[in-house]
């Protein structure tokens, strides 16, 4: 396959008004027919050329007449009618029966099953494993479907719309008919047939339109899909009242599936989604569970505006649904939680996973220029990234114009299939703003780097700020324009002593600057001393900082700026550079001002989700973002130092705060337990403290009371019990798979501490885990639970001298290859950022790329990855 590039976009040169599919469903034979009215664009004598792959053909029917086999091309990817096959006119018709092998299908795209129920996944590219089509997203038509299967075994058949007909069958068959007057492009095409149970509810838009609400889940957990329920009528209440977004069809359904590559799909009316994004109760998700059920089931919601009534013109346009939708759903999660905490949170992600994409191997702007896999491309750079570049937008013009643009945006391209041009252009168009610089954060990649530098002159009080930017330059990106940043400032004018307070009469300024220029100054007056300058207050853009800080600058930002985002983020800065100290040499003397400054914030005044993120360390990840040629093992250790410096030193504070936490009811009980387990997780490191994890482990996950058992508790103790290798492990670990061994999803949770245990004998357990009889690579979330979960956070092992664990993780990436080429080729991602680390451990990593390159059937997933990395 030849890869393709934005620059030869070309408008189809047929498009399909609509498409009347006929779906008999079996097992291995699959029958499809499907009957499209196409219309020709223009004159011209260009063939017809559709899409398929993996599909039998049976039969093609041209305006009525059999089309024999010498008036066609098929080759595996392609079925091409030349223009001298085709009828006279622009309008004709085409009748089209393949047969499918759903069974087989491993690779869950196109129609799959997914244990006993049938289901589709069309995004990117999947339709073409369904029929023959101009499988693009510029081509929009009205699909009729109907689905026959037996009766018994799928009581329930569904596709996109309403359901205009249904009825038996002779041989125990039955079948609907439901109709989606909405034109769309096949990615949005959805068909699921099962036996489930159904949770049933109705939401009364702002119009007074009453939308039926049907989840879908597995026999017998009906239960665990109220929390989904609930998401989904707080999604559809939030966008009609930010937005003024309402929804357009007379029914909405969700059907929750086991075997899923991702996280959920918008299909129009019928969203798919990954049982692990629906099912939920106390007892078997956590907090965080909780937290992305919600949010998942609004990102879908979302769509159905963003995605879904406005289109992509093509693939390379993708930011422009997804960068949107994740901005809409982030707003969203603030509104319904604190805004700070989710914010802290969607910056931790950005920092830790997509500064590394964006300085790997696959780097590629927000909108890709070159693609050869798209399903590589849904990535955080596109997503996460994307999300922060209508961030800025949001910034940069305020909060009235942009809902005014979203506004023209609908207006203008509602039933249209666009680009990321023109969502801007509305932007500016609504706001009077001139955005013509900022289209380059669109094609430009990496992360840019803001180099501050200050200067304060006490005898006329005025304080000098000057801000440098620099994109990479490397060979795919020769000559990186300056980009137009939106930097958000603090002025501090206290110490961090509060007795010391000067000039109480100036507050602290915020300001909104606009960097547009490779270097600007900034000047503000009116200051008696040196204010402290606190930079991207609420990380108003995604770049890095060159800005170092002394202490107590850092201690006077932590207490005193009145930005949450920059109070967090300078406490993180402190302890960003023990690390750093720490990597560099084991045996550096880090401040005892670090307890006090713990301490303060254990019993600071701020909100207990918010201290719980204040006193947690960067991650490996995160650290390992702001540092270059990494001696994994030596982070690791210093990581390790740290905790067990600030365990030692606030022992007593972390104790009462865990003890504090312990004491409080249903009041805000997620804030509760987050700051209790990040206590616990200190406190764990101590021996005199670890009866803590016994006792919390027992309380959670085996109380007389099971009203009191809970799943962040339990696996909080867990996770403690593994990374610190206690002695009560395995037995927790057997007691509970003992309990849950009937709960996938739960599963997929005990698989992941096993792969994440700080143990010498980890390579030995990791081939127990394989074994289990409960493991199957054809699973991507179980597939995930050991592979990604020893990948991402066992670093120590991951990275160890031996190699052993790059060894691991290549192993299983064969593997996959063979039977999920997109799951394959997501797990490859932390070995193709090699060049991040210290030599030898790059050796070791490039060896098994190398290896991985030299399988027999590399997908063309892998490929591109591996192509990319080994060059
Ligand atoms: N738009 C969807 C992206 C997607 C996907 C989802 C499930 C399985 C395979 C997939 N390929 C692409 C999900 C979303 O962003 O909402
Ligand atoms: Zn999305």
């Amino acid at each position: 396959t030849e890869p393709r590039f934005l620059a030869d976009y070309r408008p189809a040169d047929f498009t399909i008004n609509t498409v009347n599919l006929s779906i008999e469903l079996a097992d291995t034979s699959t029958k499809v027919i499907n009957e499209l009215e196409l219309v020709k664009q223009g004159d011209h004598q260009q063939a017809l050329v559709l899409n398929g792959e993996h599909l039998t053909l049976i039969s093609l029917v041209l305006n009525d007449q059999p089309l024999h086999a010498e008036l066609y091309q098929l080759n595996d990817t392609l079925l091409t009618i030349p223009a001298s096959s085709l009828p006279e006119g622009d309008s004709f018709t085409l009748i089209i029966t393949t047969e499918i092998n759903p069974l087989e299908n491993t690779a869950l795209e196109g129609l799959f099953k997914s244990g006993d129920a049938f289901c589709t996944q069309c995004e990117a590219e999947g339709f073409r494993r369904i029929s023959y089509y101009l499988d693009r997203p510029d081509v929009m038509a009205t699909f009729t479907t109907k689905v026959t299967a037996d009766k018994t075994l799928y009581p329930f058949l569904l596709s996109n719309g309403n359901k205009i007909d249904s009825g038996d069958l002779p041989g125990n068959q039955h079948f609907v008919t439901w109709y989606d007057p909405f034109p769309k492009p096949c990615y949005l095409f959805a068909l699921v047939a099962g036996n489930f149970d159904l949770l049933e509810d109705k939401f009364t838009t702002m119009s007074g339109r009453e939308v039926a609400l049907e989840i879908f889940v597995d026999k017998g957990n009906l239960a665990k899909a109220e929390h989904a329920m609930v998401s989904l009528q707080k999604s559809m209440a939030w966008d009609e009242q930010t937005f003024g977004l309402e929804y357009d069809l007379d029914i909405y359904m969700i059907v929750a599936v086991d075997f899923f590559n991702m996280g959920a799909m918008e299909n129009k009316g019928l969203n798919v989604f990954n049982s692990k994004f629906v099912l939920a109760d106390s007892q078997c998700a956590t907090d965080s569970d909780y937290f992305n059920i919600e949010a998942v089931i609004a990102h879908e919601y979302f769509h159905n505006w963003t995605g879904n009534r406005v289109t992509c013109r093509d693939w390379f346009q993708l930011s422009l649904k997804e960068g949107l939708t994740v901005f809409r759903d982030q707003q969203f999660s603030g509104d319904m939680h604190s805004s700070a905490v989710t914010r802290i949170q969607n910056v931790r992600v950005l920092r830790s996973l997509q500064f590394a994409e964006d300085a790997g191997p696959m780097a590629h702007p927000i909108r890709p220029e070159k693609v050869l896999e798209m399903n590589n491309f849904y990535t955080l750079t596109v997503y996460e990234k994307g999300a922060e570049v209508i961030r800025m937008l949001h910034t940069l013009i305020g909060v009235e114009n942009f809902r005014k643009g979203m506004d023209f945006y609908f207006a203008r391209f509602d039933g249209m299939a666009v680009t990321c041009d023109d969502f801007i252009n509305a932007m500016s168009d609504a706001s009077g703003k001139d955005l013509t610089q900022f289209k380059l954060w669109y094609s430009q990649y990496g992360t840019p780097v803001i180099k501050v530098a200050q200067a304060f002159d006490a005898a006329t009080g005025i304080y000098t700020l000057t801000l440098s930017q620099q994109s990479p330059v490397t060979k795919k990106q020769e000559n990186p324009q300056a980009l137009h940043i939106p930097i958000k400032i603090e002025l501090i004018n206290k110490d961090f002593d509060t007795n010391a307070s000067v000039n109480t009469s100036n507050l602290n300024q915020t300001k909104l600057l606009e960097l547009t220029q490779d270097t600007q100054t900034w000047s503000f007056s009116g200051f008696s001393q040196q204010p402290t300058l606190a930079m991207l207050a609420d990380f108003s853009a995604p770049v890095k900082l060159d800005f170092s800080q002394d202490e107590t600058a850092l201690l006077t930002v932590m207490k005193n700026a009145e930005n949450s985002f920059c109070r967090w983020d300078a406490g993180q800065k402190l302890l960003m550079s023990y690390i750093q100290h720490l990597t560099f040499d084991a045996d550096y003397v880090i401040s005892p001002a670090l307890i006090d400054a713990i301490n303060s914030m254990l019993m600071g005044g701020e909100d207990r989700a918010f201290i719980a993120e204040q006193i947690s360390l960067p991650s490996f990840d995160e650290a390992a973002g702001l540092m270059i040629d990494i001696e994994p093992l030596a982070l690791f250790d210093a990581i390790s130092t740290l905790s067990l410096f600030i365990a030692q030193g606030a022992q007593q504070q972390l104790l009462a705060t865990y003890q504090a936490c312990q004491q409080v009811g249903e009041e805000d009980c997620v804030a509760n337990r987050a700051l209790k387990n990040v206590c616990l997780s200190y406190l764990s490191r101590l021996p005199e403290y670890q009866y803590l994890v016994a006792e919390q482990y027992q309380q959670a996950a085996n109380n007389n009371d099971i009203t009191q058992e809970n799943m962040t508790d339990t696996l909080a103790a867990l996770t403690c019990s593994a990374k610190v290798n206690l002695p009560d492990l395995s037995e927790q670990l057997q007691h509970f798979e003992n309990k849950w061994h009937d709960t996938t999803l739960v599963m997929d949770k005990w698989f992941a501490i096993g792969a994440s245990i700080v143990s010498d004998d980890i390579f030995t357990q990791l081939n127990d885990l394989l074994k289990h009889p409960q493991f199957t690579l054809k699973n991507p979330n179980r597939a995930r639970s050991i592979i990604s979960a020893f990948a991402m956070n066992n670093p120590k092992y991951f990275h160890c001298k031996t190699g052993k664990g790059y060894q691991f993780l290549a192993q299983q990436i064969a593997k996959m290859n063979e039977i999920n080429p997109q799951v394959a080729s997501r797990l490859v991602t932390p070995l193709i950022q090699y060049k991040s680390f210290a030599t030898a451990h790059q050796q070791l990593m490039k060896a098994e790329l190398i290896t991985l390159h030299a399988l027999p059937n590399l997908s063309n997933d892998l490929k591109e990855k591996l192509d990319a990395a080994l060059i």
